[in-house]
């Protein structure tokens, strides 16, 4: 048999099932990475799972999303993260260190193992040639507790990279033309793999930003081979020894083929709001920009802020413009502060910010009202940035610095600098552990310190044989988690803090939501296509779970969020006929009878009350799932079977 990277990948990890696209197969989790932002409920739901140690080969609890601790709530969820970190026998990154993406590439990602992670970027390593799958919270809190993950195997599509890139052209325009082809939705139940005579061209860094932005496709991951550019990074990183070469066959079989011509792409930016709103720069004129931000997990890295920082030097930025420059890891940092390049930067009139999520996530450096923010980052969705009538445009580090100096979103072959694109990565890069904590030895004596601000989680209730209640919402296409579970930097101190959250679900779609649905103790959503893509963040079903929302349903759903709403007991129903979605309105009354054997089928009958009609509904999950449902969510089916097993 021939077998491409992802199949031999799977293959050695497989534990149950068929690898056939659709089927739901086990395998083994050798690695897991968690942030602050969902780890403080992975790390409840682990606790909750009673196990004494963790069964993976590595695991790394990173503190990276929210490290302003504008009150102490933060700095009570990094102390109950350190605690239980040192443990249950898990890595702990301080704040400080970096975005668990980066510092996983740089530190822990090794080509050919599996990484399952609670943040949808974790894909980020698929550029290290490792099978890195994001999910919601508990599914990694069970990846911990038992070595295992389930999945629906995905169909696997070749991007073929032909050509070489052009000056001023980067990695970034790869993935952006790729959000253009396929759209947001274009990736579920897909895993992009990449090969071609343009792959080894690309570094290891080059390759990740393309793999994290693999989320915005709504991929299941994205991954690139292991080779000599591999070997180098590791190399340069002292981990020569954690290399494998991973290719795939020659005439290994793909489910779908695209093909790329790096020679052919220009510059190109994500325009507002979503990723794949994806142009060619020439054809924008005249934007003025307020704001430029160079950071976030896709393009954060050495030659990232080396390309930025050369095309600065000696310049002065736009006097109307504010430019935040956020490295994506204290090894970027202290490179950039040894080699003195730092020093151009800041002298330019950039803004050095910790080495952290920061702005990507809203925690600060939101743009002034209706302001025009071009950023590096990979998600720019309406309100993100903290400024919900801000613009913003998804651009590579070349872009950005370029446009940062005239204020206005310029394309960098008319600017008549110097190609830059040509800076590698070094020889070796500074590298110092310091801030990464390894776990005790003694597990039993650590104490696990759980501050006033971290509540317990909500759990499912087993299915009851009837469902009723009201249309609470009805949304369109593409709505995110963003919207769900909004995280601003108000919010997000409250992310272990359930009841707090509640209040501002959904009220980016509608101020109201939350009041109604508690009003009318729970009830139904709706929503159009793509519904829950983005962010992995479990409390876009948590916080619903603790509203009393019993069903969602959508013309289609987005892979992790749907697996969240299924671990936590809440039925994704997707309409059999799309033209149903314009009969429902809001405050309709909705009815499932049988709800227990229904759940046991592929197609549900849902009744419209109000409407005296009756829609066809499909619950296209895995037998496992179908018993999720009807224990309440994923830890209640566990400890079941734990139960059933003494
Ligand atoms: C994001 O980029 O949206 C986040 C913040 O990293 C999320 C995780 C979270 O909401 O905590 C993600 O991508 O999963
Ligand atoms: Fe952090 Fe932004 Fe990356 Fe999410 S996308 S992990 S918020 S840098």
């Amino acid at each position: 048999m021939l077998f491409t990277v992802a199949q031999k990948i799977l293959r050695e990890h497989l534990i149950k099932g068929e690898m056939v696209p659709g089927r739901e197969v086990t395998i083994r989790i050798d690695q897991t990475l968690t942030q602050d932002a969902t780890g403080t409920m992975v790390y409840l739901q682990l606790e909750a799972l009673g196990v004494n140690k963790i069964k993976t080969k590595k695991s790394v609890a990173y503190i990276d999303h929210n490290t302003l601790q504008t009150g102490p709530e933060n700095a009570d969820d990094h102390l109950y993260i350190q605690t239980v970190a040192k443990k249950y026998g898990i890595y702990f990154s301080k704040p400080g260190n970096g975005i668990c993406h980066q510092v996983h590439l740089e530190r822990f990602a090794i080509p050919g193992q599996t990484l399952l992670g609670s943040d949808s970027h974790t894909p980020t390593a698929g550029g290290m040639g490792m099978l890195a799958i994001g999910a919601g919270g508990v599914d990694v809190a069970v990846a911990m507790a038992s070595g295992e993950y389930c999945i629906t195997m995905p169909r696997i599509v070749k991007v073929n990279l032909i050509g070489k890139l052009n000056p001023w052209v980067s990695a970034k325009d790869i993935i952006l033309e790729l959000l253009k082809k396929a759209t947001v939705k274009g990736g579920v139940g897909k895993i992009f793999e990449y090969t071609g005579e343009g792959v080894k061209n690309l570094s290891v860094p080059q390759r990740a930003t393309i793999t994290n932005m693999g989320a915005e496709l709504g991929a299941t991951t994205s991954i690139f081979p292991s080779d000599e550019s591999t070997f180098n990074f590791l190399k340069a990183q002292g981990r020569e020894n954690e290399f494998s070469e991973i290719k795939a066959d020659k005439g290994a079989m793909y489910d779908e083929e695209i093909e790329i011509n790096l020679s052919h792409l220009e510059p190109l930016v994500a325009c507002p709001h979503s990723p794949d709103k994806v142009v060619p720069i020439s054809s924008i004129k005249n934007v003025k920009v307020d704001q430029v931000i160079i950071g976030s997990c896709t393009n954060s890295s050495y030659s990232d802020l080396m390309k930025a920082a050369r095309i600065l030097q000696g310049k002065t930025i736009a006097e109307h413009v504010s430019l935040a420059v956020a490295p994506g890891s204290k090894q970027v940092l202290s490179i950039l502060a040894q080699n003195g390049v730092l020093a151009s930067l800041i002298m330019s009139g950039a803004r050095i910010l910790e080495c952290a999520c920061g702005p990507c996530i809203g925690m600060g450096q939101s743009p002034p009202t209706d302001g025009v923010s071009l950023r590096t980052f990979n998600r720019n969705f309406k309100g993100r940035s903290g400024t919900i009538s801000a613009k913003v445009y998804l651009v590579s580090p070349e872009v950005a610095a370029a446009s940062a100096l005239t204020g206005y979103l310029t394309d960098p072959r008319e600017f008549g600098l110097k190609d830059y694109s040509e800076i590698k990565i070094p020889e070796a890069f500074l590298i110092n552990d310091n801030m990464i904590v390894a776990p005790a030895n003694n597990y039993e004596k650590v104490e696990v310190i759980k501050g006033p601000n971290i509540k317990p989680f909500p759990l499912g209730k087993p299915l009851l044989p009837e469902i009723q209640g009201r249309v609470l919402i009805k949304v369109g296409d593409n709505i995110t988690t963003d919207h769900i579970m909004p995280s601003p930097a108000k919010l997000l101190p409250y992310r272990s803090n359930i009841p707090y959250l509640s209040d501002y679900c959904l009220t980016l779609c509608d101020k109201g939501f939350p009041k109604r649905a508690k009003a009318n103790k729970g009830g139904f959503i709706v929503g159009g296509e793509n519904y829950g893509q983005g962010s992995s963040r479990e409390h876009a079903a948590l916080v619903p779970l603790y509203l009393g929302i019993k069903a969602v349903l959508a013309k289609s759903f987005a892979r992790i969020h749907q697996a969240n709403l299924v671990n936590n007991g809440i039925i994704p129903l997707v309409f059999e006929n799309p033209e149903d979605y314009d009969d429902i309105n809001e405050m309709d009354e909705l009815l499932i009878e049988d709800a227990i054997s229904q759940v046991k089928s592929r197609t549900i009958k849902l009744k419209n009350l109000t409407k005296g009609k009756e829609y066809k509904m499909i619950l296209d999950i895995t037998p496992r799932q179908r018993e999720m449902l009807i224990q309440g969510g994923l830890l209640n089916l566990i400890r079941l079977k734990e139960n059933t097993k003494e």
